[in-house]
C-alpha cells in the first residue's frame, strides 16, 4: 500500500471517527435533554451571522436556509475530520487536538444555546462525549493502519509501506465504530421523539364562543391567484429554530409577569377554559421582499391577548409586552398594539387544528397589522409587561426597526413571471394587504398606459389580506409588464418608492414581464 493511499484511508478513518462522535452526541443530547452538538453550532452560527449575511442567505436560499446551514456545516466537519485522519497517520497528536479543538468549539456553543431548557452543566455532556468518542475512535482506527512512513528510512514516499497492515484487524475496528455509531442513531430515535407530537395528537381544541364570520361568496376568483386561506402545509415559516422546539401541551406554562398587579401562571387547559375567539388574520414577515411570498392567511383560534393582561392587570407606565418563546426567542411588541381593541391573540388553533409543530405548538402570538418578527412568537412561555427602553429584543438588537407595522403591499401572482397568453385571456390576479387598516382599491397598468381599476375579491375582515383581478380586454399581442399598486382603507397609495426589507419592511411596486400570443 502506498503512503497516499495510507493517508487516504486515514482520512476516511477521521470522517467515520468524528461521525460516530457526533452520532454518539446527538444521542446523549437526545437523552439528557440538550441540543445535539451539530444543532448547538448552527445556531450558535444563527445568532453570530452578521444581520446582512442573514438578509442575502435568506434571500437566496429561503426557506431552505435552514438545510443550507446543517448542509455547510456538515462539509466543514466532514474536511476537519478527513484533515485530522489524515495528519494522524503521522502525527497523533496533533490529529487529537484537531478533534478537540472541533470539541471545544461544539462544548462553548453548546454552553450559550438557549434552544432547550436543558441546563448547560447537564447540556455539556452531549459535546463532551462526543468529542471523547470521536478521539477514542480514531486512535483506535489509526492503530490498525499501516505505520507512518518515516518509520522506514530506506522507503520514499509513494513506495509500498511493509507489510504490518492486518486487513481483518482493519476490519473489525471499521464494522466495530460503526456498530458504536448506530447504536446511538437508535438510541436518538427512542429518545429524541417529539413528545410536543404525541401531545398535539391527543389535543382537541373547544369551539369557540365567539365564531370568525362565515367566509363571503366569490373569493379565490381566479386559478393561480393565492388562495384565500393558506392551507397549513403551505403557509410560510420564518423562525431560527434548526430543530423545532418539543413543548408538549401538558408541561407548558405560560407566565406573565412584569409591570402587573398579579403574577399568573397558567396551564394550557387554564388557556383554553379563558374566551376562545377565532379570527382570519394574515401574517406577514418583514424579510418579504416586493412580490414576495412570505405571507399567509389562517384562521386562528385564540385568547385575546388583552383578556389575558387585564387579569393580570397592566399598571401604568409600561409600553411594551415582551414574550419569549421555549426556544430563547426574545420578542417585543408595542402594547398599544395589543391593548387597543384589535384581535391580539395567543393562538392555539391554526385552520381547524392544533398548531402545527413549526408554527408554534402549543401556543404562539398573532397580532394583526404588525410584523412577525415584533409580534408573532411562537413556541410562546412568557409574557412580560414591560418598557422598551428595557427590552433587548433579537431582531432590534440586529438592526431591524423596534416598531414595525406591516406596510400596504400588493402582488402579482398571474401572470407568473414570461407566463404567456392567447389575446382574448388576458386575466391576471394577485393579493393586497394592509392588516388592520384595509385596502380601498387596487390598480393595474400594462407598459406605461394608463392606470385601470382592478376588481377586489369580496372583503371578509380588515385584518387580511384582498384578492383582486383584471381582464386585459383589448390585449395587444407582444411582450408586456404589468404593474400593480394598492390605496389602502385611508386613501394612502401605495408608494413606489423601492425600500429594502431592513429596517423595517420593503417597499415598491411589483411589475411582471408576460407576453401575448
Ligand atoms: N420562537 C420564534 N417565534 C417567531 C420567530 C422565531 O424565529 N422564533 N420568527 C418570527 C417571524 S420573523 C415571523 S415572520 C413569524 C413567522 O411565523 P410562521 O413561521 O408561522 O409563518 O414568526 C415569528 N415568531
Ligand atoms: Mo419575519
Amino acid at each position: 500500500m502506498t503512503a497516499n493511499r495510507v493517508r487516504l484511508l486515514a482520512a476516511g478513518c477521521g470522517v467515520l471517527a468524528a461521525g460516530t462522535g457526533v452520532v454518539v452526541g446527538t444521542a446523549v443530547a437526545a437523552v439528557v435533554g440538550g441540543p445535539s452538538p451539530l444543532v448547538a453550532v448552527g445556531n450558535a452560527v444563527v445568532s453570530v451571522t452578521p444581520g446582512y449575511v442573514k438578509d442575502v442567505a435568506v434571500r437566496t436560499f429561503g426557506e431552505a436556509d435552514k438545510a443550507v446551514l446543517l448542509g455547510g456545516m456538515t462539509v466543514v466537519l466532514v474536511a476537519l475530520a478527513a484533515a485530522a485522519g489524515a495528519v494522524g497517520v503521522t502525527h497523533r497528536r496533533a490529529a487529537v487536538a484537531l478533534v478537540v479543538a472541533v470539541g471545544a468549539v461544539a462544548a462553548g456553543a453548546t454552553a450559550v444555546d438557549t434552544s432547550t431548557p436543558a441546563r448547560p452543566a447537564v447540556a455539556l455532556f452531549a459535546p463532551v462525549v462526543a468529542t471523547a468518542v470521536a478521539v477514542g475512535a480514531l486512535l483506535a482506527l489509526l492503530r490498525v493502519l499501516p505505520g507512518p512512513a518515516r518509520s522506514e528510512p530506506a522507503r520514499r514516499p509513494g513506495d509500498d509501506l511493509p507489510s504490518g497492515f492486518d486487513r481483518r484487524r482493519f476490519l473489525v475496528a471499521v464494522l466495530g465504530t460503526t456498530a458504536v455509531a448506530a447504536a446511538g442513531g437508535a438510541v436518538t430515535r427512542v429518545a429524541g421523539g417529539s413528545e410536543a407530537a404525541v401531545s398535539r395528537s391527543r389535543l382537541r381544541i373547544p369551539t369557540p364562543i365567539s365564531p370568525a364570520p362565515a367566509l363571503p361568496t366569490g373569493l379565490d376568483p381566479l386559478p393561480g391567484v393565492t388562495s384565500y386561506v393558506t392551507p397549513n402545509r403551505d403557509f410560510y415559516r420564518v423562525d431560527t429554530a434548526l430543530i423545532v422546539p418539543d413543548v408538549p401541551a401538558d408541561t407548558w406554562r405560560l407566565r406573565i409577569h412584569g409591570d402587573v398587579e398579579e403574577e399568573l401562571e397558567l396551564t394550557f387547559a387554564d388557556l383554553l377554559d379563558m374566551r376562545l375567539v377565532e379570527r382570519r388574520i394574515t401574517l406577514t414577515c418583514v424579510s418579504n421582499e416586493v412580490g414576495g411570498p412570505y405571507a399567509g392567511n389562517a384562521t386562528w383560534i385564540g385568547v385575546p391577548l388583552a383578556d389575558l393582561l387585564r387579569r393580570a392587570g397592566v399598571r401604568d407606565g409600561a409600553d411594551a409586552l415582551k414574550s419569549t418563546s421555549a426556544d430563547g426567542m426574545v420578542i417585543g411588541t408595542p402594547l398599544d398594539a395589543v391593548l387597543d381593541g384589535r384581535d391580539a391573540l395567543v393562538a392555539v388553533a391554526m385552520n381547524g387544528e392544533p398548531l402545527p409543530l413549526d408554527h408554534g405548538f402549543p401556543a404562539r402570538m398573532v397580532v394583526p397589522g404588525l410584523y412577525g418578527y415584533v409580534s408573532a412568537t411562537k413556541w410562546l412561555v412568557d409574557l412580560e409587561v414591560t418598557r422598551f427602553s428595557e427590552l433587548d429584543a433579537y431582531w432590534t438588537e440586529r438592526g431591524w426597526a423596534e416598531q414595525a407595522p406591516i406596510k400596504l403591499a400588493s402582488r402579482i401572482d398571474v401572470p407568473r413571471s414570461f407566463q404567456s397568453f392567447d389575446q382574448d385571456a388576458v386575466r391576471v390576479g394577485g393579493v393586497a394587504w394592509a392588516q388592520h387598516v384595509g385596502v380601498r382599491s387596487v390598480e393595474v397598468r400594462v407598459d406605461d398606459r394608463t392606470w385601470e381599476t382592478a376588481t377586489l375579491a369580496p372583503q371578509d375582515g380588515l385584518d387580511t389580506w384582498r384578492q383582486w383581478t383584471w381582464h386585459w380586454r383589448d390585449a395587444t399581442p407582444g411582450d408586456h409588464t404589468l404593474t400593480v399598486r394598492a390605496i389602502d382603507a385611508d386613501g394612502t397609495p401605495q408608494t413606489s418608492d423601492r425600500a429594502e426589507p431592513r429596517p423595517d419592511g420593503a417597499t415598491g411596486w411589483h411589475s411582471v414581464r408576460f407576453s401575448v400570443d
